[in-house]
This record gives C-alpha cells, sequence and structure tokens, in this order.
C-alpha cells in the first residue's frame, strides 16, 4: 500500500494555503511517516467505502500501526535550551514545548504537560504555551498609550481624540489580582483527527494550549468609567498591536474580538503583570486583556487600543472564527465564549514505564463554567476510579488531583481522565464535529507502554 504524503499534506491543510516553517512541516512530516496515510487517502483505498472495520483493520495494521504512533516526536532526551529563532521571543526547548509555525497560523507553541508534574499550582511564566497569530511585537512601554474610544461613551470620542491612559497612569490605579486559566479554544483539536478521524486543519493543539497564571492589572470596569462609559455602550473591543492577520490574501486586521458590556464591567481585568512580574513580549507586554474563563482569543495581548460601542462590534474573531459551524449547528454558527470541561495527564505522550512497581499518576482538570467537582480515572478502558483532589481548585482555572496506579504487567495500556464540574457538565467518548475544530471537551486517549 503506497503511502501518499503529498495527499496526506493536501487532506489535512488544503484550508490553509502554503505551510512555509520548517519546524512545523518537519514535525507534520514526522507525523505523516508514523501515521502513514491520511483518511482521505484510506477512504480513497477503500473506493470510497469509508473505514469498513475489516479492511481499515488490514490497512491500519501495516500502514497506520497504531493511533499512538500518532504523536510529536519525542525530543531527545537531555537537550539543551535553545533560543527560538522563530517569532516567538521566549527560548522553547523542545523538552518543554511542541511548536508549530506558519504563515497562516502563527506561531505557536504548546507546553508539554510532563513538565507540570512536580510544578505548584501556577504554570511558571517560562513554561507558559504562546500563540501568536502572527508574530510577537516589540512594545516600549515609555511611548505606549492606551486609547479607549467609541459610541459608547460621552461625547463619543473618536480614535483620533481618544481618552488616553499612560502605563505610569494605569500603575498608579488601583490594582486587582485574578488566577485564572488561558486556554486556545482549540486546545486538544489534533484529538479530532486521532480519535474522530476528522482532518484537522488548524494549531494541532494535543492539550497543552493551556496555562494557570496570576493575572495583576487594573479592572476594566475602572477603565471605562474613568473613559466616561455610557449606559448606552453594548459592545468593548480591544485591539493589538501586533502585526495584521492576513489568510487566504485577504487582510483581516489586527487581532480584535468584542466582549459584551456586562462580562467587561464583570470581571476582566488589564493585566500588566503576570506571575509576579510585568508581562513577558510573548504574553502580551504591556498590557494584556484577561477576559476569565472565556475563550483564549478574548484575552486580546499587546492592547493600545479599546473601542467602546453603543452598537454591536464584529471583526473576523467573532464572525468567521471562534464560531461553531457544522451540522449541528446554526447556518451562521454559535458564538464561542466559555470554555468547556477537560482534563490532562501530568505525563509524556506514549510514556513508556517500568513495570513491577507502584505509580503516582497526577493531573489537572478544569471548566469554564466554574469549579470542578471531581475527576475519574480509567487504567483499564472499562473501570472508573474517583482520583484524589490536591486541592480545592478556583473556579477560573483548574483541580489537580492524584490517584495511585499499579500497573498489572507489561503491555499497552489507555490512561483517561473525565471530570466533572459544579454545573454537572462532564467529558463525552465523542465531540459533534466543528468545521474549525474548537472545544475538544472529549476523553483522551493517553497511551502508555508497561516494558
Ligand atoms: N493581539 C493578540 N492577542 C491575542 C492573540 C494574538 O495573536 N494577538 N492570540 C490569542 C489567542 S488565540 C490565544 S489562545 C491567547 C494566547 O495567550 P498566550 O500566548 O499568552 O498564551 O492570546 C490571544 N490574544
Ligand atoms: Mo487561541
Amino acid at each position: 500500500m503506497p503511502v501518499d504524503h503529498d495527499d496526506f499534506d493536501g487532506a489535512d491543510l488544503r484550508n490553509e494555503g502554503a505551510y512555509d516553517s520548517v519546524r512545523f512541516s518537519q514535525w507534520r512530516a514526522g507525523r505523516a511517516r508514523t501515521d502513514g496515510m491520511s483518511r482521505r487517502a484510506l477512504l480513497r483505498a477503500f473506493g470510497g467505502a469509508g473505514l469498513g472495520l475489516a479492511g481499515a483493520g488490514t490497512i491500519a495494521g501495516a500502514a497506520r500501526p497504531a493511533r499512538a504512533a500518532a504523536r510529536p516526536p519525542a525530543a531527545t532526551p537531555g537537550t539543551a535550551p535553545v533560543a527560538a529563532p522563530g517569532p516567538i521571543i521566549k527560548p522553547l526547548p523542545p523538552d518543554w514545548f511542541y511548536v508549530y509555525e506558519s504563515s497562516t497560523i502563527g506561531a505557536n507553541a504548546e507546553m508539554r504537560w510532563e513538565v507540570m508534574k512536580d510544578k505548584g499550582y501556577l504554570v511558571p511564566t517560562e513554561n507558559f504555551y504562546i500563540r501568536d497569530h502572527t508574530s510577537t511585537p516589540l512594545i516600549d512601554a515609555r511611548t505606549w498609550q492606551l486609547k479607549v474610544f467609541g459610541s459608547g461613551l460621552h461625547g463619543s470620542p473618536t480614535i483620533d481624540n481618544a481618552v488616553t491612559f499612560s502605563y505610569d497612569d494605569l500603575l498608579r490605579m488601583p490594582s486587582a489580582t485574578v488566577t485564572s486559566f488561558i486556554e486556545c479554544a482549540g486546545n486538544g483539536r489534533e484529538f479530532f483527527w486521532l480519535q474522530q478521524d476528522e482532518a484537522v486543519t488548524s494549531v494541532p493543539w494535543l492539550l497543552g494550549g493551556i496555562g494557570v497564571a496570576e493575572w495583576r492589572g487594573v479592572r476594566l470596569a475602572d477603565v471605562l468609567d474613568r473613559a466616561g462609559l455610557t449606559p448606552e455602550a453594548v459592545d468593548v473591543m480591544p485591539q493589538g498591536l501586533d502585526p495584521d492577520y492576513v489568510t487566504g490574501g485577504v487582510d483581516y486586521g489586527h487581532v480584535r474580538r468584542p466582549v459584551p458590556v456586562a462580562k467587561a464591567l464583570d470581571d476582566v481585568i488589564l493585566a500588566y503583570e503576570m506571575n509576579g512580574r510585568p508581562l513577558p513580549p510573548d504574553n502580551g507586554f504591556p498590557l494584556r486583556f484577561i477576559c476569565p474563563t472565556w475563550i483564549g482569543v478574548a484575552n486580546v495581548k499587546w492592547v493600545g487600543q479599546i473601542e467602546v460601542s453603543a452598537t454591536p462590534l464584529f471583526s473576523w474573531w467573532n464572525t468567521l472564527a471562534y464560531r461553531l459551524f457544522g451540522p449541528t449547528y446554526p447556518a451562521d454558527g454559535t458564538l464561542i465564549t466559555r470554555q468547556v470541561v477537560k482534563s490532562s495527564f501530568e505525563l509524556e505522550w506514549d510514556a513508556q514505564l517500568a513495570s513491577g512497581r507502584p505509580y503516582l499518576l497526577t493531573g489537572r482538570s478544569w471548566s469554564g463554567n466554574g469549579r470542578i467537582a471531581y475527576t475519574d480515572v480509567s487504567t483499564d478502558g472499562q473501570t472508573w476510579q474517583r482520583a484524589r483532589p490536591r486541592d480545592r481548585g478556583l473556579p477560573h482555572a483548574w483541580q489537580r488531583w492524584e490517584i495511585p496506579w499499579h500497573p498489572p504487567g507489561p503491555g499497552a495500556y489507555t490512561l483517561r481522565a473525565r471530570a466533572t464540574d459544579v454545573t454537572g457538565a462532564t467529558q463525552p467518548v465523542t465531540v459533534p464535529f466543528n468545521t474549525r475544530e474548537y472545544l475538544f471537551d472529549g476523553t483522551v486517549d493517553h497511551h502508555v507502554t508497561v516494558n
């Protein structure tokens, strides 16, 4: 059975244009090699008849040995940290991150979950995932200004006439702190491919497109109050100072996405600190939105201006992207706001474990709906056991848990974690497909081998 690499790339990436990054295509090629063939190639091999059980089993046995093989290549153990040559500024050592870069998906670095094994509640800033639609800009806080304008303010100031705040103005205002996750709406996307055979067209996150940090800044409500908010305001839209996002030959302008005024006044923070230090450039220096429990893109980085409008606002980020489109959704899609329930082990993918000894499996679960109520873990594909919570969890962040496991003997095992939050929302076995592959909240198969 010939393996059609070109078809693999075409099938998966046809909506995304040319991939120009060496790192990304190497990652992709590595996956294509281990994975063998695309879903489309498989369908074609079976004359379009679909993945018939007997046939697919035979073919999968030869060309696609196991789903477990379709993982990012393991980093060389002990690889020294190196500076990223790409548009993300901080170092991205391969034993800490998977990096996905291209002209259409921007620059993205996924946290490897095994780094959290012995860490505390927060993700250290150096380990935090990064998602840039284009690249990280370097901004001078001394000349930077925040401009607040629009028809939802007294006098309807235009951008040229905006109410302005300097960096020092913001530092002098009363501060507020929140411990909150930021998670990409596409976190877990790769499992639409690995577990549901759906072609994945954007950043192929496993589960590391999330981090929890302590954010300090000023309440957006205070800034809007000083800027002259009126009762007519409906939408508040921050805009980033990073380069315009261009895809498919269309320039969609700077990254910007509105939040309703109710959310803006409730708990949004304009953060200038992350984990007790000024924001690093990659995480939005000098100022970013923190929009607790909402999808990553609502947490706009490098904010230079905020439009406050008496009429609803629109951009690519709330009309064409970050909506759920597909057979089970309305024609114009469903706007995404809050995150869903997810869990991850603090363990490398395809971990190789020694037999004849007990393990303490650890992990974390989180939800955009509120605290986690409990997390169940399965190590045998059949039964579930309640994990022990290691903390109470925070409503805008995660809960750590642990569970002892003594593998019964050598062999291949699939570990699964399934959390339930305080609203009763839990993790299903399969997730209804949406064309942009957001909000994968299904239980994830974590393959390990006990030798
Ligand atoms: N200005 C701007 N803000 C942005 C982005 C961006 O590309 N530009 N990416 C968004 C997305 S999609 C995510 S998931 C988060 C990632 O935040 P982080 O890089 O600090 O982890 O930032 C959001 N804010
Ligand atoms: Mo994102």
